[in-house]
């Protein structure tokens, strides 16, 4: 693995820093507070190149790679970890499943939009009673000659109130279970596509999270992703990718944590001097820093692995896991650091703890990515 950014990653990093300093950190707080998705600041990413970020240029995207991909991700959340997911799941978990399983007609029609932020794109997989057990899915959907008919519901769909495109995975043979499902992308506005009850979270509240009804929803049979049968392989291909971008997620959160420690710590009187100067301090610091560079190579690992068309389940299992509970613990010692401050929302500290704890959870619980690996590296 080549370890050395190039200039186009830093070119990238500047870039996307700078983006998030100027339209993002402004209104984060208020965002949180009356969630509150950042549609405006989601519109100039798109024009920077940032809803596409590894599409080629042929159909729509940047055309960059993976650890740019990585970079991106991670400067967002650094600064709106609520901005980073959704960004995240357009790119990895509709905009990598399309570059990968779409036909050149839906690279046209579907990939092209999304990979240039016209429209945004959100991933229903989950259903009440398919979570970590996704192969249990019940919504189905019935051939009717040029058109498919959706009927069931998915829960706890990221941004499935402000996409525009929705990539769906239901049953076209329910006998078969998880073998008989199918991946369709879904557009909003279809008549029978109902948005339902909206979460209300404990962190990212910046990004929606709502029910998504389907009710007598016909889809062109041209929307169909992949083959029928395919819908379970193609969900859990892009889950990978998803688990890279939780990943980045988790770092990002993780890195402004250690931050803002940094800078508190040195500002912080008590008992005559900075609480930078205690080594009760120093060593949570040394033990943050030296953890994130761990988590940024697990995720450099998997990025590579992608660039590579290497599988890469295993690595970014690892990446998930592993950030996401530094991301946890890193923000819980920031806040400690903080003492009483860190409890208030004077401090962003608060937020990022919040904002933390569903990097563990979601695109796969870590009690599942811990079933991944071992089956990666003991096999079944
Ligand atoms: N990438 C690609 N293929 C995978 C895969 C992965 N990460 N994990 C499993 N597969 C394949 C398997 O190889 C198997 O293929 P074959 O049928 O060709 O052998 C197929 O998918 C089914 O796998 P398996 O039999 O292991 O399925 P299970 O129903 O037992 O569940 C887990 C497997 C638990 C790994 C899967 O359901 C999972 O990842 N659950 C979490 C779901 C999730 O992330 N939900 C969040 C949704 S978005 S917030």
């Amino acid at each position: 693995m080549n370890l050395a950014y190039t200039d186009e990653h830093l070119m990238v990093r500047d870039t996307i820093r700078d983006f998030a300093q100027a339209e993002l950190a402004p209104g984060v707080a208020e965002r949180d507070e009356k969630e509150i998705v950042p549609i405006e600041a989601l519109k100039k990413l798109g024009e920077l190149g940032f809803m596409g970020i590894t599409v080629p240029v042929e159909n729509g995207g940047a055309g960059l790679d993976m650890i740019s991909y990585a970079i991106a991700i991670e400067e967002i959340a650094r600064v709106d970890a609520s901005c980073a997911i959704i960004v995240s799941v357009h790119n990895s978990l509709v905009g990598y499943p399309l570059e990968k399983f779409a036909t050149p007609e839906q690279k046209e029609c579907i990939l092209k939009p999304l990979a240039s932020g016209q429209t945004i794109g959100a991933f229903a997989l989950t259903e009440a009673g398919a979570g970590s057990d996704a192969g249990a899915m019940k919504t189905t959907v019935i051939r009717d000659g040029d058109y498919y008919i959706l009927n069931g519901a998915k829960n706890f769909i990221s941004t499935g109130a402000t996409c525009n495109v929705m990539l769906v995975i239901a049953l076209t043979d329910p006998s078969k279970g998880p073998k008989g499902a199918s991946a369709f992308i879904v557009e909003k506005g279809t008549p029978g596509f109902n948005v339902g009850k909206k979460e209300h979270k404990m962190g990212i509240r910046g990004s929606d999270c709502v029910e998504i009804c389907f009710s007598d929803c016909r889809v062109p049979v041209a929307n169909r992703l992949g083959e029928e049968g395919a819908g379970f392989k193609i969900a859990l291909t892009a889950l990978n990718s998803g688990r890279v971008g939780v990943a980045c997620q988790a770092l990002g959160i993780a890195q402004a944590c250690y931050e803002e420690s940094v800078k508190y710590s040195k500002e912080r009187v008590q008992f005559g001097q900075p609480i930078a100067a205690f080594q009760a301090t120093r060593f949570k610091i040394a033990r943050m820093a030296t953890e994130i560079d761990a988590g940024r190579w697990l995720v450099y690992s998997a990025c590579h692995k992608k660039d590579k068309d290497e599988p890469f389940i295993k690595e970014a299992a690892m990446a998930k896991l592993y950030c996401s509970e530094l991301a946890v613990r890193t923000a819980l010692e920031a806040v400690q650091i903080h003492g009483g401050y860190g409890y208030i929302k004077e401090y962003p500290v608060e937020r990022f703890l919040r904002d933390s704890k569903i990097t563990t959870i979601y695109e796969g619980t870590n009690e599942i990515m811990h079933l991944v690996i071992a089956e990666q590296v003991m096999g079944r």
